[in-house]
């Protein structure tokens, strides 16, 4: 990296979509039309997606991709796939799209052949994950695992779960997957409940191996392991058999007593949210075998692959980022919804609200410089159509812009028919759709205070029941959730995470707001176990409500 980033501010670009967002009145009602619909619906790898219902016409998506490439977005692309240390406040490559690199490929960085090294280290995770699975790998007493259970938090964590959760039909029978990742002792004691310790494997999931949150679940989980084997294991034998490590930080590993022979490593190039594809995803290569995970990759290089290639125009994650930064910047959107109709996607915001959140909530630009607008919009959803039953009335009526991602499949998991009392049968997934058609329907084109009185309502309701429309969403459908799909899915929300923080000219990689946090907690923790003069250190805030807490504790 040469030059400064761009203050996109200066462009001309910007000015230009300045102007019009002042002039800017969306009537989608009109201005969706067929063609309209036929240009605004593009493709990627598996993926359809639907931006016609979004408020933009074709100014501003000339002003938007001028933007990008004024901005250097299309260089600073290429210098990602290219391993230039793009993660500039760590000096580090961003590498996550060379975890998916096919085995034939080739690609060195700073010496190093990073292909070799990615499939390396997959070989001997998906050979270990065979070993789990077919019973040849044992606990201390000879029994198969039957759980395993990853310890881990953040970014890993959060992917893990998420697609454990997401491609539960791919699971093996039999074999379960559990998390752990909350300091709060709550969840190692309900996830440890019930587990049977001669039958349980434990992931102790960290990328430097020094995570606070991590380490003190892992001892307890040790402790644990320990106490409830029959008396005559050897100590030694058992965490030898029953924990095995995923880090960067390989020493660190070997000092909590795991065999370096039991750890898969991964590089510092891969950010912690972005690294549910390396080793970090071993719980999930378990549960749902080798052949499926490399699926799960291939979707994911099919997706990096759209994004590298395809025309700015027709290319969908810089559509996409382009159209937040559009809502964010110029139309005073603060928020972003998911809602994906899949219930198998509940964890998919959640996942979602790390990868985007911790990427892009900074307010300097990579070279330190102050940023002079808004930068990370807050991501949040749930799935459909619970959401619908709660939260979906202030997207509908409130005052706010609250643009949406609606996501759904043609064919379901699970394929029920609901048979009425009439004796007529349904199939229950085309009720689920047609919700999700009928919801992003309602939002662009409203119901008119006409369409309200022509209904009979009485004139007095006729403002509370009337819609106003122009509620911008993107409808992104698939074939099926199958692994591929997923991993196309996560690959084009990171994908566009990658676009808004371009633009925006800020380094989406570094997380130093996170590495504040686990400081923090150190230098409280004294004064919370009533160290006086630590306690003394601290503001009066916080010296108050420590002091509730040790005058309440029991
Ligand atoms: C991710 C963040 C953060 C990180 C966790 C766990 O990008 O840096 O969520 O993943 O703090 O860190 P370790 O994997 O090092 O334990």
């Amino acid at each position: 990296m040469t030059s400064g980033p761009v203050d996109p501010t200066t462009t001309g670009a910007w000015g230009r979509l300045t102007a019009l967002a002042e002039a800017y009145t969306p009537d989608l009602r009109s201005s969706v039309t067929a063609e309209w619909v036929e240009q605004q619906t593009l493709s990627a790898a598996d993926l359809h997606v639907d931006l016609s219902k979004n408020l933009f016409d074709a100014e501003v998506e000339a002003a938007l991709l001028a933007l990008a490439d004024e901005v250097g977005l299309f260089g600073h692309r290429d210098a990602m796939f290219a391993g230039e240390h793009i993660n500039v406040t760590e000096d580090r490559a961003v590498l996550h799209t060379a975890l998916r690199l096919p085995v034939d490929a080739s690609l060195h960085v700073d010496g190093q052949d990073v292909v070799a090294d990615v499939h390396e280290v997959l070989d001997r995770v998906y050979a270990f994950a065979e070993r789990v699975r077919s019973g040849e790998w044992t606990g201390v007493t000879g029994r198969r695992i039957e759980t395993v259970v990853n310890i881990g938090i953040g970014g890993s964590d959060l992917g893990p779960v998420m697609a454990y959760e997401a491609l539960e039909p791919y699971r093996q029978d039999g074999l379960a997957c559990r998390f752990i990742s909350n300091i709060d002792p709550t969840d190692a004691g309900q996830k440890l409940a019930g587990l049977d310790p001669e039958t349980t494997l434990f992931i102790v999931s960290s990328k430097t191996f020094g995570t606070l949150e991590t380490l003190t679940n892992a001892r307890l989980c040790k402790a644990w392991l320990l106490e409830h084997l029959p008396s005559d294991s050897d100590p030694a034998a058992a965490v030898a058999q029953h924990f095995v490590a995923v880090s960067t930080a390989l020493d660190k590993v070997a000092d909590f007593g795991i065999d370096p022979d039991n750890a898969f490593g991964f590089w510092d190039w891969v950010g912690g949210r972005y690294s549910m594809d390396s080793a970090i995803g071993l719980s999930l290569v378990i549960a749902i075998g080798p052949d499926h995970f490399a699926d799960l990759l291939a979707g994911f290089h099919a997706m990096d692959e759209h994004f590298r290639t395809a025309p700015a125009q027709d290319n969908v994650p810089i559509r996409m980022g382009l159209l937040n930064v559009w809502y964010t910047n110029f139309l005073d959107a603060h928020t972003h919804a998911v809602l994906p109709y899949a219930q198998l996607l509940h964890r998919f915001p959640a996942y979602l609200q790390q990868l985007t959140m911790e990427s892009n909530g900074k307010s300097v630009r990579w070279d330190g410089t102050a940023v002079g607008y808004d930068t990370g919009e807050v991501f949040w959803g749930e799935p459909g159509t619970n959401g619908q039953h709660a939260f979906y009335q202030l997207i509908h009526q409130g005052t706010r812009l609250v643009p949406a991602d609606f996501i759904a499949f043609a064919t379901p998991a699970y394929a029920l028919k609901d048979a009425t009392p009439e004796g007529q049968s349904t199939d229950v997934h085309e009720l689920f759709l047609a919700n999700f058609f009928a919801q992003t329907q309602a939002l662009a084109f409203g119901r008119t205070a006409d369409e309200v009185r022509a209904e009979g309502v009485a004139e007095e309701l006729v403002a509370a029941r009337t819609f106003p429309g122009n509620r911008p969403t993107t409808s992104i459908m698939a074939p099926a959730l199958t692994p591929g799909v997923l991993g196309q899915l996560i690959a084009l929300y990171e994908h566009i995470t990658f676009v808004e923080g371009a633009v925006w000219g800020i380094d989406s990689f570094d997380q130093w707001g996170v590495e504040l946090g686990k400081q923090l907690a150190q230098q409280v923790g004294p004064a919370v176990s009533g160290d006086p003069d630590v306690l003394d250190e601290q503001d009066p805030s916080t010296q108050s409500l420590i002091g509730y807490y040790r005058k309440q504790r029991r």
